[in-house]
């Protein structure tokens, strides 16, 4: 398509970096049409920029230089579900929700569950490599992706990885396409492994007296050897906006742990007791179990519309995904609280802080040209502070547009020079998803 209205769509992602109208939209069915748009746009020398549903936080599908989006949200199908190889072959515009909802009527488990699983497709949770509160205890994407059937650059199009539980076979190409953001190559059928679903889930909420508090009772949890699925932190500002929008959150609850617990049902109660005393003895003010399915729904729910809720209540939000070493997460929040003091540019922080995984989010309601100065030492400061700590840019958003600025900050000269000689043998001209991650040499 070439409309200019039925472009918009395809000009914008959830990064809130921007509009960037490709030229055309191209809307694929089958492997065979994406590889046909690859090749007969290198032809042409016309850069692609591949997209999923454009959930994307960090601009990772916007076309910054034009030419050409080729969006699989027309490729839905669940190819294959096999129940006794615990198998599952999908097309990349299957939304991951679902998927899950499949898996689960038989019995089975995918457990990725990025916030935005209503919404996102699985080829661009393979593109970012996305996580989710359960990537604590059960990893992100990369770890459920066996195998997968991509076309290059080009038009060229081959399988790599496998379909079985192991395999060593050569370099692990699936692993290296898995997180490159769409530069290496598209996606046009994706081979996952899953699990045997939990027989049961507990979840509980933790109320605090701030963040900081919060952020060390994730401390004492581990510490009893426990492995919730899910470990998730809410800081004030994130709970007022929640409140804002209606959600029932306790009263007098200035942060929050979401905390779950899957596996046997027997076991189920004593390790929620467990995480609950844990919570308790890190100084939480109360403790409260979900009763009811309906309430550990709501529950979710209320975390999974963080990012929407915040995004609607200001003009831009900014939202970091740093990792910081789980015993740093109370020094870091300190420190987003003396950069938001210094800079008078205001965050709500929350996050899966069972991984370090803090989404710091600035919160910006002035004009750009007010705020610039202050947003770019604010944006520095944060980068600054989670390297000091150990920490590292990114953990489940990409590098995209947004980080691409910061890669350096991180990475030495020589592996970033490894990372463009790993682009150039996929994609020698520059023309998949060009602009991205690496920033000019
Ligand atoms: C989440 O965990 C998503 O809700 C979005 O990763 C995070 O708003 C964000 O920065
Ligand atoms: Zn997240």
């Amino acid at each position: 398509m070439r409309d200019e209205d039925a472009l918009a769509r395809f000009a914008v992602d959830e990064s809130g970096l921007g509009r960037f109208p490709p030229e055309a939209a191209v809307l694929p069915e089958t492997a065979e049409e994406v590889a046909h748009v690859l090749e007969v746009a290198a032809a042409h020398g016309v850069p692609v920029t591949p997209r999923g549903t454009g959930t994307g936080m960090t601009g990772g599908a916007l076309p910054v230089r034009g030419g050409i989006v080729l969006c699989t949200e027309r490729m839905t199908k669940i190819r294959e579900l096999d129940v006794d190889e615990l198998i599952a072959v999908v097309e990349p515009g299957v939304v991951t929700g679902a998927l899950q909802a499949e898996v689960e009527a038989a019995g089975l488990f995918y457990p990725p569950d990025p916030a935005s699983l209503a919404s996102c497709s699985l080829g661009g949770n393979v593109a970012e490599n996305a996580g989710g509160p359960r990537a604590f205890k059960y990893g992100t994407t990369r770890e459920y992706v066996l195998g997968l059937d991509v076309a290059l650059m080009g038009g060229e199009r081959f399988s790599c990885g496998r379909r079985t539980m192991k395999g060593v076979t050569g370099y692990d190409v699936t692993a290296a396409i898995v997180g490159s953001e769409g530069t290496f190559a598209v996606a046009t059928a994706i081979t996952l492994r899953l699990l045997p679903r939990p027989a049961a889930v507990g979840t509980l909420l933790a109320t605090f007296v701030d963040a900081i508090t919060a952020g060390t009772a994730v401390g004492a949890i581990l510490r009893r050897g426990l492995r919730p699925c899910a470990l998730e932190l809410l800081d004030r500002a994130t709970i007022e906006h929640m409140r804002g929008r209606g959600r029932r959150l306790p009263a007098r609850a200035a942060a929050l742990l979401l905390v779950e617990v899957d596996g046997p049902a027997e076991s189920i109660e004593a390790e929620v007791e467990r995480a609950g005393g844990a919570c308790e003895e890190a100084g939480a003010l109360e403790v409260v179990v979900a009763r009811s399915d309906q309430e550990r729904r709501e529950l979710w729910e209320t975390r999974r519309l963080v990012n929407p809720t915040l995004r609607d209540t200001h003009r831009r939000k900014i939202p970091e995904d740093i990792v910081v070493p789980r015993k740093a997460i109370p020094e870091m929040l300190r420190r987003v609280d003396a950069i938001s003091a210094e800079t008078r540019i205001p965050t709500a922080t929350y996050g899966h802080a069972g991984d370090g995984n803090l989404h710091v989010n600035l919160l910006v309601d002035e004009p750009d040209a007010e705020i610039a100065d202050r947003l770019g030492r604010a944006m520095d400061a944060i980068m600054r502070a989670t390297l000091e700590l150990g920490g590292t840019l990114a953990g489940e958003h990409g590098v995209g547009l947004l980080k691409m600025k910061y890669l350096p900050w991180e990475q030495s000269p020589q592996l970033l020079r490894v990372q463009r000689e790993l682009k150039r043998v996929f994609d020698p001209r520059d023309l998949l998803n060009p602009g991205k991650i690496l920033p000019p040499a």
